[in-house]
């Protein structure tokens, strides 16, 4: 355990202090003019609600002003958001505040001092935060008690306060991402203010950050696994910058032979806009990607990374998948609040066929069955999750947790897992009945008050796919920066693993001469993770480890069909390995990629047929 908890600690930790005494100048000034705060909704990385009076020690996602502020979002982005409360003082007035999904302006008036952040439900990264200050009180006022969107209240001194307050720092100044590609230490800029707290104590923010979560950290090494994986792996840098697009992000394949970025993909032609999940036709020969922050779906050539086609399906499409048994194309519609909110695309995803009712808008990330009969979605407003039946075209829904957001299912289909984003849980669902087997609490282990660490620990759970084997769960945690492991034949975390800035993506791929690597993304970061669930192939995940961390950076002879201009390898969210090995998938695989495939690689779960 103490090794697990050493592993967070450096993934959480960090240094900095910049532009200090600018922001103190600019907040005071920003405090004294302020009547009104306007954020303008983007699709600009870290800067998704931009405060049109600039940054603050960096931030442009940061506001101060005095009581009865009215707080205006105007919507500049491609795609539809909601303005949400994610943290508001206890018992203030008009709070939580929440809209639907919109592309039009909403506004708000705070009356009560302390901390606001809002926070968009379909892209959860998405942040602003408002300090109401009352003149009369010393230090800025973070209030007494905070409250979390459907979660607890806690002290504003408490550690997840704090914690939340410095995540919302990282996330929204793309100054203090974890940038690999350089030498430096990992600093991390606060405005150096003083801040009134729990029980009317004024203490200065980057002390007190730096005190409990360190600054300046080395970055840990980069390093490539010893043995190879099998063909590529695909990653969404979904917010690396290109010279001729005014939108961001690219997909960077790496040849997992050789551990080298191959290509680079940035489709300029159709200005491709946050570029987020992936998938493949049965032939490994198209590259499937949705544009969370637009309304198309993008089609180009894994080898070449030729645009095929780019269409139309709906508002913030998030994921995409295949069925086994038809090749057809589903893609969720996160940006709908409507109940068809899954579209369904002909093979190759040639063109729309249908749109499916699952019950609920706002599906994220789905999963399918090995035998293409089922799919589940994660509904990231309705706390709950669809069951899909495709023989009869009918759904049940089952209960899930605050903000679920992701989805992985067990080779035979038996049962699956739903990521449940501000629960911090993962519920463990029965695919033929859609009762709830077992709610994992992913912050059993942590104290928010003290922030004390006893075991395994995972805050803000995203993606979670189970193994080809069916052996374990990896789901990638973003509060924490950590990567928890779950063996399915108890649904108990076993295991706690070091991640990276904004942890994000996780997909299996096969590991040369038997066994699977999962490759982990991280949005603040510009690496790969690979992890190794069973090194000593002993049917045991007691051993799992993070066994390589490599740049997503693309080198000066990298095909490309763009030049990268800014947050070189950054954005990592969807995450997908060719060949596609899950049960099901690698079933149908062309001969020369099977080949390369063990024979239990080829059949991974043989009590499934
Ligand atoms: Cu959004």
């Amino acid at each position: 355990m103490k090794r697990n908890t050493t592993g967070l600690r450096i993934a959480l930790g960090g240094t900095l202090i910049i532009a200090a005494f600018v922001a103190n100048a600019a907040v005071e000034t920003q405090s004294a003019r302020n009547e009104r705060v306007e954020f303008m909704v983007t699709d600009e990385p870290g800067r998704w609600f931009k405060n049109t009076k600039g940054p603050v020690a960096g931030t442009y996602s940061l506001a101060v002003a005095k009581p009865g502020v009215e707080v205006k979002f105007t919507g500049h982005s491609h795609t539809v958001h909601t303005m949400t409360s994610l943290l508001h003082p206890t018992g203030a007035k008009g709070m939580p505040f929440d809209t639907r999904a919109t592309k039009k302006d909403e506004k708000l008036v705070l009356k009560t001092p302390g901390l606001y952040v809002f926070v968009c439900k379909i892209h959860p990264y998405m942040l602003a935060a408002v300090i109401v200050d009352d003149p009369a009180t010393k230090g800025l006022d973070l209030g007494e008690n905070i409250s979390l969107f459907h979660g607890p209240t806690v002290p504003t001194s408490s550690d997840l306060a704090t914690r939340l307050l410095r995540t919302f720092f990282v996330i929204t100044n793309q100054d203090n991402w974890q940038n690999f590609g350089s030498a430096a230490p990992w600093h991390i800029t606060y405005p150096d203010v003083d801040v009134r707290i729990t029980g009317g104590a004024v203490v200065n923010l980057p002390q007190v950050l730096n005190a409990r979560y360190g600054n300046n950290t080395p970055l840990p090494p980069l390093f490539k696994p010893s043995t190879p994986g099998v063909g590529e792996v695909w990653v969404n840098t979904q917010y690396e910058l290109t010279g001729k697009k005014t939108k961001p992000g690219t997909a960077t394949a790496m040849d997992v032979n050789t551990w080298k970025v191959s290509r680079k993909v940035a489709l300029p032609a159709i200005n491709m806009n946050n570029p987020h999940n992936m998938w493949t036709d049965r032939d490994q020969n198209l590259i499937f990607t949705s544009q969370w922050f637009d309304t198309r779906l993008t089609v180009f050539e894994r080898r070449t990374g030729r645009l095929v086609r780019d269409i139309e399906v709906g508002e913030a499409p998030g994921h995409v998948m295949t069925r086994v048994d038809t090749d057809q194309v589903h893609v969720t519609i996160n940006g709908t609040s409507k109940k068809h909110s899954v579209v369904e695309l002909s093979p190759l995803a040639e063109r729309v066929e249908r749109d499916l009712n699952i019950g609920r808008g706002h599906p994220h990330a789905h999963w399918m069955s090995h035998d293409g009969k089922t799919m589940v979605t994660p509904n990231m407003f309705t706390r709950d999750s669809s069951i899909y039946d495709f023989p009869t075209d009918t759904k049940k829904i089952a209960s899930a947790g605050a903000i679920p957001i992701a989805t992985g299912m067990m080779p035979d289909s038996s049962k699956y897992y739903v990521a449940n984003y501000l629960d911090s849980s993962l519920s463990v669902i029965e695919t033929a009945t859609g009762k709830t087997l077992k709610t994992i609490n992913l912050l059993a282990n942590y104290d928010p008050l003290s922030g004390a660490i006893s075991g395994p620990v995972g805050g803000l759970p995203i993606q979670t796919p189970v193994s080809p084997d069916g052996k374990v769960v990896i789901t990638a945690n973003t509060l924490t920066a950590s990567i928890v492991v779950t063996d399915t034949a108890t649904d108990t975390i076993i295991k706690m693993l070091p991640c990276d800035a904004g942890c994000h993506g996780v997909q299996f791929g096969a590991k040369q001469g038997g066994g699977y690597y999962a490759y982990v993304s991280s949005k603040f970061a510009n690496t790969l993770i690979v992890v190794d669930p069973d090194p000593n192939g002993d049917g045991n995940a007691s051993d799992a480890a993070v066994v390589g961390r490599l740049l997503l950076n693309a080198t000066p002879h990298t095909p490309r069909d763009d030049e990268i201009v800014g947050l070189a390898g950054m954005g990592g969210q969807g995450v997908l390995a060719i060949p596609v090995v899950y049960n099901g998938w690698v079933q149908n695989l062309p001969a020369a990629w099977k080949k390369r495939l063990t024979e239990n690689q080829r059949n991974p779960f043989p009590h499934s047929h």
